[in-house]
């Protein structure tokens, strides 16, 4: 075996996201395109002599190769072991989890999430640090400017490891230690979960679906509600993970979970139904007639954690991105403890859990998680449910009527501008920053706006600021529209446009969404001159 330092050449499209670098498959199948990021990555952490680390992925198409390029290079640049789950496949949350567990210095996630995957769709990388949270902006930035002057990276030409076969292997200096993706993770699950009391309402005849998406929450899913908690054979479906997701986005919402949500919305569909993302770190909660909106999911799980065994003690603080409906807040309200509005993305979490500040955090984008792993945690989030609704002996439904009945609710919806020419975009942005000082006191439509600012954020613990994170705008009744433009998309630009509309609880609560919403809709359309900038005025996905 020799270790080679190989010349290279930079790449200058290697900026993270807001969750690791995603980019068309082609674009990583290009020479050295993955080593020039990983080297960088080693680079920007101090290199990776004597280290350990996490390496697994969804199990999209490049997964197995890349894992391969990642254990030859961790080799050559020193590291002292790599962790792997059986057939390269892990959650992100598990990934999170075993960084923590084992005390890794950080670790690899091969996924690009809900993205869909495939030779001629998305791929992604994305290193997270010894807390198993996603690097903090100020690594992701230092990994990119070592991606503008990269020069060299170190690899090593070892033979392929098999991935299929659990144990440990001796890679020259390096140990490659093969895991089993699941039984970690359900341990901690059992740690923080009532499984007898879900394992009773099952065996009461409570029915369930969960849609894996063909991705990678299957195994775990079937092991842990089938397996373990004795939901019945058959409530897992798409639970195969597949290099393509079955040609599907695995996104779970009800536009790409169509059909989970067509059998929910039956007068004889199962009590409960859930589906989860690429990844694993999504999810969507939907009952029997009765889709529960993220934001709801974010505030339901907060009013209850303390049914939970885990969480018995109460929680210390609950966080939300910054467009995340204000749902959560008013629990936290009720509950007396903080609440913190952050930047898109699981990392401005990382560091109020580490402080212990907040025990549940979410983002509109069908992301939940707590403080027992540093990411979202799709499966988590049904668990909590399951639990919950084991005590509470309610539907879905009704828990949402009691929720609402006792906090108001908060009508939401998200509209997504896609494939959207960047300079319009940008134009679009760029006028509404121009202007939202102005914006306070001026009508617009029917309405007037109360506060307008382009959102920035500082950390509590280490101060570090965040500026232009999305425009928010107030309106007078309860209304807010947020605008800011996707961190994930390949292809163009995404606007996301955040629709909310809070009434209290003793109004109407059976009107319609868009209905609730249209009043705002039409005032941040006209606000941001939308339509003409954009050449439409209908989004491609609304969720
Ligand atoms: C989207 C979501 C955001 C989420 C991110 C990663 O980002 O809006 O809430 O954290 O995806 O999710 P953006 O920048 O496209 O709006 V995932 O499941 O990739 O890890
Ligand atoms: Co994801």
């Amino acid at each position: 075996m020799s270790i080679q330092e190989v010349a290279t050449e930079p790449f200058d499209d290697q900026k993270p996201g807001t969750s690791g670098l995603r980019k068309k498959t082609r674009v990583f199948m290009q020479e050295r395109y993955l080593e020039n990021f990983v080297q960088s990555t080693f680079n920007a952490i101090g290199g990776g002599s004597g280290k350990t680390f996490v390496v697994s992925g969804d199990g999209r198409f490049l997964n197995d190769t890349a894992i391969q390029t990642i254990l030859k290079m961790a080799l050559a640049n020193g590291a002292s072991k790599v962790i792997v789950g059986k057939g390269g496949l892990l959650s992100t949350p598990a990934v999170s989890h075993l960084i923590r567990l084992n005390k890794t210095d950080g670790g690899f996630v091969l996924s690009a999430s809900h993205n869909p995957g495939g030779i001629d769709e998305d791929f992604g990388i994305k290193f997270n640090t010894s807390n198993g949270g996603p690097a903090p902006e100020a690594l992701t930035e230092k990994i990119f400017q070592n991606t503008k002057s990269i020069s060299s990276y170190n690899t090593s030409d070892v033979a392929d490891i098999n991935l299929e076969i659990a144990g440990t292997t001796k890679l020259e200096g390096m140990a490659v230690e093969i895991i089993d993706p699941v039984a970690n993770y359900m341990e901690l699950m059992r740690t923080l979960f009532d499984f007898d009391a879900i394992r009773n309402l099952f065996s009461s005849g409570f029915s369930m679906r969960f849609d894996a998406m063909h991705a990678i929450t299957g195994p775990y899913a079937k092991a842990i509600l089938e397996g373990e908690l004795g939901a019945a054979e058959g409530t897992v479906v798409n639970g195969i993970p597949s290099p393509d997701f079955g040609g599907g986005h695995p996104d779970p919402n009800p536009i790409w979970a169509k059909d989970l949500m067509s059998v929910m919305m039956q007068d004889d569909g199962p009590d409960f139904g859930a589906a989860s993302d690429g990844d694993g770190d999504r999810n969507m909660i939907v009952g029997r007639q009765a889709y529960v909106t993220p934001s709801d999911s974010l505030a339901v799980l907060a009013a209850n954690a303390h049914l939970a065994p885990g969480y018995a003690k109460g929680i210390a603080g609950i966080a939300r991105s910054m467009p995340t409906s204000g749902a959560a807040d008013l629990v936290a309200r009720k509950l007396g403890i903080e609440i913190f509005e952050t930047p898109t993305g699981w990392k401005f979490f990382g560091n109020l859990l580490d402080a212990g500040k907040v025990s549940i955090c979410g983002e509109e984008s069908a992301g939940t998680g707590s403080d027992h792993v540093r990411e979202k945690d799709g499966l988590w989030a049904v668990l909590l449910w399951l639990n919950i609704l084991a005590v509470r002996k309610m539907s879905v439904a009704d828990l949402m009527k009691d929720h609402w009945a006792t906090y108001g609710r908060n009508y939401y919806s998200r509209h997504d501008f896609e494939a959207v020419p960047t300079e319009n975009a940008d134009q679009l942005m760029q006028n509404l920053r121009d202007k939202q000082e102005s914006l306070p006191g001026t009508k617009i439509g029917s309405t007037t706006v109360e506060f307008a600012d382009d959102f920035s954020y500082q950390d509590p613990i280490d101060n570090s600021v965040s500026a232009h994170q999305g425009i928010r705008i107030g309106f007078a009744g309860g209304g807010r529209a947020v605008f800011r433009l996707s961190g994930t998309g390949t292809e163009g630009a995404t606007l996301r446009l955040y629709l909310e509309q809070y009434v209290p609880a003793s109004s109407d609560m059976s009107i319609e969404t868009a209905v609730a919403l249209k009043e705002v809709q039409a005032a941040a359309h006209e606000v941001s001159n939308l339509a003409a900038l954009l050449g439409r005025s209908e989004p491609d996905v609304v969720t």
